[in-house]
């Protein structure tokens, strides 16, 4: 792209993008909050269009709450459909390595002797076609039947990973490219909107290949957008390539689709005869477990482009390429009972207690059969012989009934009438699968919210376990999480299985829990449709809990992110009785959170794990702009927007220190390695997050070289 644009140009494109940011987010609460929109799709659309053209022709004034960044216009109901310029096949399996063999002789004698293969992960996820012009994301589509998808352009667009304009670095981009990928989501990511689904009271999805499908597909891209769902390309498709001309070979393709700035992982491997396949195969039968998302096989294509064309494809297809499926981990067992567990918002979940079974390497006794029309569908009963497997390799799960087991005396299960815990008879709200304990003062009740206040993403009270928070809720001694803070030593001491040096410890952990950062505090509520992202979003918008609790829905909805029934919801909370005397009383108590949370990096950043309640408190590096140093523009221009993550520790100065300090320079330090981060600093005693930096091919710097990047050697 050919810049000739002045400085001025910046400043006024800045001012009129923050104009058009603002009316786009005032016509949006119109339209999905109000449902009063005040302007049609067209000049809905204008607004979006001269946003994105300017965010197009200055990158630079991109901020990372714009509109732009999130979605792409309003929901398109229902999706629209898209050609594939090529069809999008499907792959033939190969189970054994008897299969791969013949195979690999079918290729041979096609193309002779003088083969090789790329060999890459499959990842258990959803496949897309992604089309940039002039290297710009302009339409994105799911495979559909294979010659025409959906288009899902507006959701994918809120992909974090996905880049909206190819890197125009080097390999000079395409005019045109149909790219194919996988779009998947996380263990983490899926955990957590599982979590957040059980709290909306909506079923959990069975893996992450369904919660990825499932929030691609979604009519509202904000829904999308809240999902954390990412992406791995792995092909080209169609090419126009222009001056830049075309790669020749699936692995150059894969080379060319990272210098374009495309996430491609980093694990493919070329190889050049079937026992070098085997071998790679063999080191992710086993390594695979080591990655953060999900994989259900090896793809094996071949190289050369030419070699494929030779092959050519059947009507579903290549010739070229194959999937070695993993075997599936299944185990048969039995179930031995049905039981009833009480969730936080009263939801009643059955649980099958199974025979201890090993499974894809963790012994399983319980199996979720999430409610009762799970149950009724598979016609699961108490003497059962089941087949189990781990449902995205996590969560055990009741795959289905071993019926010709069955002996007669195997009984069917019954939900509850009356909640197991507290006896009030159970509620069932007409077309919400689960069965609810209406009851807020159930101790089962009580026993979960504690337990997910005091858990390791909420307050973080080290040692109080579900065994502990038992008994203190049924010696009375606890009835709600304030409660909590009122404990003595002594009190703790007499509860089994601890000692004074353990009530101790415990005491001290609550004690320090007083100063988790708001948003924390916020998760740990455990308020309906606020999960994690959204306790942060809360939490930096309104800075104190007195905020918040004061905040209208519209207000509430205005924020971005912050949908109307996560609104509502808010609102309903602060409004009950219960939960403002609860508020008041963590107060009282001490608990600090609305002091406020560290504040790492430019507004709108995701918030990153900092020391619990500390405030960035530099040293003395740079509080202001300069900090009275003289820091050049080269400096600042190497920090500024980049993302910084240290792990160990440094001789020269804290961690706090070095993080202000890179935040004074205008970049970002959080807590965790992605392929968003820039630089993983390594201090003395560097762990885990460096082994991830080299898996991810992020650039290592020791202190001396971090030094000298900031300009302080
Ligand atoms: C026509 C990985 C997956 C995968 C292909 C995959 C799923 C499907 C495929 C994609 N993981 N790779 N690859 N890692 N889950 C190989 C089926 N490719 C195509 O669909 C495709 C279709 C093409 C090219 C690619 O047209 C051609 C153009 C030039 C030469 C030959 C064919």
């Amino acid at each position: 792209m050919d810049r000739q644009d002045m400085p001025g140009d910046v400043a006024a494109a800045r001012a009129r993008a923050e104009e058009l940011r603002a009316l786009i987010r005032h016509h949006d609460y119109l339209y999905y909050v109000l449902d009063r929109p005040e302007i049609d799709d067209a000049a809905y659309d204008a607004l979006m269009r001269e946003l994105r053209e300017l965010e197009e022709r200055f990158p630079e004034i991109i901020t990372p709450d714009s509109p732009t960044q999130r979605v792409s216009g309003r929901p398109a109901a229902p999706f629209g459909r898209v050609r594939h310029a090529e069809p999008m096949l499907s792959l033939d399996n190969a189970f054994s390595a008897d299969e791969l063999r013949a195979f690999d002789q079918r290729v041979r004698r096609v193309v002779g002797d003088d083969v090789a293969y790329v060999a890459e992960l499959k990842i258990d996820g959803l496949s897309i076609a992604l089309t940039y012009e002039d290297g710009v994301f302009v339409r994105g589509a799911t495979r559909g039947d294979g010659e025409v998808g959906e288009d899902v352009t507006a959701n994918l667009r809120t992909i974090r990973s996905l880049p909206l304009r190819l890197r125009d670095a080097g390999r000079p981009v395409p005019r045109r490219v149909e790219v194919r990928g996988e779009v998947y989501m996380t263990f983490d990511a899926f955990r957590r909107l599982n979590e957040e689904q059980a709290a909306r009271g909506q079923q959990p999805f069975a893996n992450p290949r369904n919660a990825a499908a499932g929030s691609v597909r979604q009519l509202d891209p904000a829904v999308t957008a809240s999902r954390s769902l990412d992406i791995w390309v792995y092909g080209l498709a169609a090419l126009d390539p222009g001056p830049g001309g075309a790669p020749a070979s699936q692995w150059e393709a894969l080379q060319a689709l990272r210098e374009w700035g495309l996430p491609v992982n980093p694990h493919a491997r070329r190889c050049t005869s079937l026992d070098e396949i085997l071998a790679f195969i063999e080191e992710w039968a086993e390594r695979r477990h080591e990655l953060p998302y999900l994989t259900d096989g090896i793809v094996i294509k071949v190289d050369r482009f030419d070699h494929q064309r030779a092959l050519g494809a059947t009507a579903r297809s290549p010739r070229w390429a194959v999937a070695y499926k993993f075997p599936a981990e299944k185990a048969r067992t039995r179930v031995r009972d049905i039981i009833v567990g009480v969730g936080r918002t009263g939801a009643l979940t059955p649980v099958a207690v199974l025979d201890p079974v090993l499974l894809a390497g963790t012994t399983v006794s319980r199996a979720s059969l999430h409610n009762a029309d799970y149950i009724r569908e598979k016609d699961i009963r108490i003497g059962d012989l089941v087949v189990v497997h781990k449902a995205g390799e996590i969560i055990p799960e009741v795959v289905e009934v071993v019926k010709e087991a069955r002996t007669g005396a195997e009984r069917p299960f019954r939900m509850p009438d009356h909640c197991p815990s507290c006896g009030s008879r159970v509620v069932r709200v007409p077309g919400e699968a689960a069965t609810r304990c209406p009851n807020a003062a159930c101790p089962a009740q009580q026993l979960e919210r504690i337990r997910h206040f005091a858990s390791r993403d909420a307050m973080d009270i080290e040692g109080l376990g579900p065994a502990i928070i038992e008994q203190l809720v049924s010696r009375g001694l606890v009835r709600d999480v304030a409660d909590l803070y009122h404990l003595t030593a002594e009190q703790v001491a007499g509860l089994e299985r601890m000692g004074p040096k353990s009530a101790a410890n415990l005491i001290a952990a609550i004690d320090a829990s007083r100063d988790r950062p708001l948003r924390r505090l916020l998760y740990g509520l455990g308020i309906r449709f606020v999960g994690e992202r959204v306790a942060a979003v809360l939490a930096r918008h309104f800075g104190t809990i007195d905020r918040l609790m004061t905040a209208g829905a519209e207000e509430l909805a205005a924020v971005p992110d912050i949908g109307a029934r996560i609104a509502e919801s808010i609102v309903a909370f602060f409004q009950d009785e219960h939960n403002r005397r609860l508020i008041q009383r963590l107060a009282a108590a001490g608990v600090r959170a609305a002091a406020g949370e560290p504040e790492p990096g430019s507004a709108g950043a995701p918030a990153a794990e900092g020391p619990a309640g500390a405030a960035p408190a530099p040293g003395d590096p740079g509080g202001g702009p300069d900090g009275g140093l003289a820091v050049s523009e080269e400096v600042r221009a190497r920090v500024a927007g980049k993302t910084f993550v240290f792990t160990g520790g440094l001789a020269s100065m804290t961690r706090d220190e070095a993080q202000a300090l890179v935040e004074a320079l205008g970049g970002r330090a959080t807590s965790s390695v992605s392929r968003k981060t820039d630089y993983v600093v390594a201090g003395e005693g560097a762990g885990s997050k460096l082994a991830r930096a080299r898996e991810l091919g992020i650039p290592v710097l020791d202190e001396e070289q971090f030094l000298r990047l900031v300009g302080r050697k």
